[in-house]
C-alpha cells in the first residue's frame, strides 16, 4: 500500500513522463516537417519509450492499491530555433527529470517506502543513460557546427543504438 504523499508525487510523475512524451512529439514533428527524417525518427522513438514511463508509473501505483490519475497535459512548444537548441531544450527537460526522480526516492526513503524506492532503481539508472546519450549528441553538434547536418541526420538512430535503445 502507498502512503498518500508518495501515491501524489508518483502521480505527478505520470504527468511529467505524458509530457515528455508529448514534447518528444512536437519536437520529431517539427524536425519531420524541416526535412530531418533521421532526428525526427529519433524524437519519434524517444516518444514513444516516454509513453511506456508513464504506463510503467500507471501500472505500478494502480498495482500497488493507489488510484493512477491521467490529468490534462500542458502543450509543449511547437517551434525551434534549430537542431542544437532543440537537443539543448532535450537534455534540460531529462536533468529536470532525474531530478524528479530524485525527489520521490527521497520521499520513498523518508517514507520508509522501501519497495518502491527499488522498484524506482531503474529510472535512476534510466536517466544517466538519457542524459549520456543526449550529450554524445550535444557533443556530436558542438563539433559540426550548425550547417551540414546532412550525416548527422543520416547517423543519429545509429547513435540511439548504443545508447537509449536499451531502454523500453
Ligand atoms: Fe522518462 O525518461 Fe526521459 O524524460
Amino acid at each position: 500500500m502507498l502512503s498518500t504523499k508518495v501515491e501524489e508525487l508518483l502521480n505527478t510523475q505520470v504527468e511529467k513522463e505524458g509530457y515528455s512524451s508529448l514534447l518528444y512529439l512536437s519536437m520529431a514533428s517539427w524536425a519531420e516537417t524541416k526535412g530531418y527524417p533521421g532526428i525526427s525518427q529519433w524524437l519519434y522513438a524517444q516518444a514513444d519509450e516516454e509513453k511506456n514511463h508513464m504506463l510503467e508509473f500507471i501500472h505500478y501505483i494502480n498495482d500497488r492499491g493507489g488510484k493512477a490519475l491521467i490529468s490534462g497535459l500542458k502543450k509543449p512548444p511547437e517551434t525551434y530555433r534549430g537542431i542544437k537548441q532543440l537537443f539543448n531544450d532535450v537534455m534540460s527537460h531529462e536533468q529536470f527529470i532525474s531530478a524528479s526522480i530524485n525527489d520521490i526516492v527521497g520521499l520513498c526513503v523518508q517514507e520508509k517506502d522501501f519497495t518502491t524506492q527499488n522498484w524506482l532503481q531503474s529510472f535512476v539508472a534510466e536517466q544517466i543513460e538519457e542524459e549520456a546519450s543526449v550529450q554524445a549528441i550535444l557533443d556530436r553538434l558542438n563539433l559540426i557546427g550548425d550547417n551540414n547536418l546532412y550525416m548527422f541526420d543520416r547517423d543519429i538512430m545509429s547513435m540511439r543504438s548504443s545508447g537509449t535503445e536499451s531502454d523500453e
